[in-house]
């Protein structure tokens, strides 16, 4: 063989970890991907997975509302197909797998929004939800404070959630409360929990209850429920902060924030990473600002056509406070 065969031969061999082999990817929606962006943009990042490694596919299964099924219903996801890797994404799925795991030696699973350690089968990543929570709390403190029409001197800030859980009730709430205070200590939360993650009727009544007990801006956590939330506070011309994707185009001038998570992206980083052979299995890793995965959408026009530069310089020192480190919220323990 001549030198020059040889040495591209063994480039050849030296590149072969880095090819990946196309993947069948299952994903999981333990909801609906309609209405709740944190699914949707699981999805998406799967999808351009597949569509930029040819021969890849993509089958996603939405599980729908009812929790008592999910545990059976990704049974028989898993069960009935040849799936290398079940990507999902939420804080009750890690419990889930690990039960069902046994089951099925050879499946692998990754869970985002989701932390367990110690599960062979399994990789989580959470977001640190102390610390989007953080942003979110301190930007709605900063509306409530301010002299934006839709605000009142009543320091009273409020949250309408889909359902207690520990994810909302160790990191967002507490961060959310903790981002109030940082802007003034005599804030209160108030924290309405719809018991589903659809009912917009609902929503949108106590939205308009907690406007009326004071409340001048809300931060809404109820998946497609959050459309009620909007056209109260619309209509009754008070603010919304908001969690998971860029939803300013639904209420410009209602929607003063966004803060966001990287799913797309952290989804498409993952399934790369397992495709590479390099998930790091067991493993809980916990992502947020400097990582870039949660990101304050500030460079959106909406934003800086509706809040004045005072407070979006106070919000830019926020971030580049947690950026540098100078600012860092203690990686989640659940
Ligand atoms: N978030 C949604 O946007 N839509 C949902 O349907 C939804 N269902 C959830 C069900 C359970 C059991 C839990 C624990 C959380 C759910 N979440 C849902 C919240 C989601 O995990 C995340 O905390 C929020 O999207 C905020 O980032």
């Amino acid at each position: 063989m001549s030198r020059r065969l040889l040495s591209l031969f063994f480039a050849l061999f030296l590149c072969l970890p880095l090819i990946a082999a196309p993947l069948k990817i299952g994903v999981f929606i333990p909801g609906q991907r309609e209405g709740s962006p944190i699914y949707d943009s699981l999805a998406a990042g799967a999808e351009r997975f597949a569509s930029e490694n040819p021969g890849s596919s993509v089958r996603v299964f939405e599980a729908g509302f009812n929790q008592a099924e999910w545990q059976e219903k990704l049974t028989s996801f898993v069960g009935s197909n040849r799936f290398d890797v079940i990507l999902t994404s939420n804080p009750s799925l890690p419990d889930l797998i690990e039960a069902i795991a046994p089951f099925f030696p050879s499946q692998k699973f990754i869970c985002l929004d989701g932390y367990k350690t110690g599960v062979s089968a399994l990789h989580t990543v959470l977001y640190n939800q102390t610390e989007q929570g953080y942003i979110a709390g301190y930007l709605a403190g900063l509306i409530s404070s301010s002299a934006l029409p839709g605000a009142n001197p009543q320091k009273k800030a409020g949250m309408i959630i889909g359902q207690h859980y520990p994810v909302m009730d160790t990191l967002i709430a507490p961060g959310f409360e903790q981002g109030l205070k940082a802007v003034d200590p005599s804030f209160g939360l108030d924290i309405r929990v719809l018991g589903n993650w659809y009912d917009a009727t609902k929503a949108s009544d106590l939205a308009k209850s907690m406007i009326a007990s004071g409340v001048d801006v809300i931060l809404p956590i109820c998946g497609s429920a959050s459309q009620g939330v909007v056209k109260a506070t619309k209509d009754l011309n008070r603010y919304l902060v908001f969690f998971d994707s860029d939803e300013y185009a639904r209420a410009p001038g209602t929607i003063l924030g966004c803060v966001a998570l990287k799913q797309k992206e952290l989804a498409y980083a993952k399934l790369a990473e397992f495709a590479q052979k390099a998930t790091p299995w067991g493993r809980a890793d916990v992502v947020g600002v400097k990582e870039g995965f949660i990101e304050l959408l500030d460079r959106h026009p909406s934003y800086a056509q509706n809040l004045p530069q005072s407070i979006r310089g106070r919000m830019s020192d926020l971030i580049a406070g947690i950026a540098s480190g100078a600012l860092s919220f203690p990686a989640p323990r659940l």
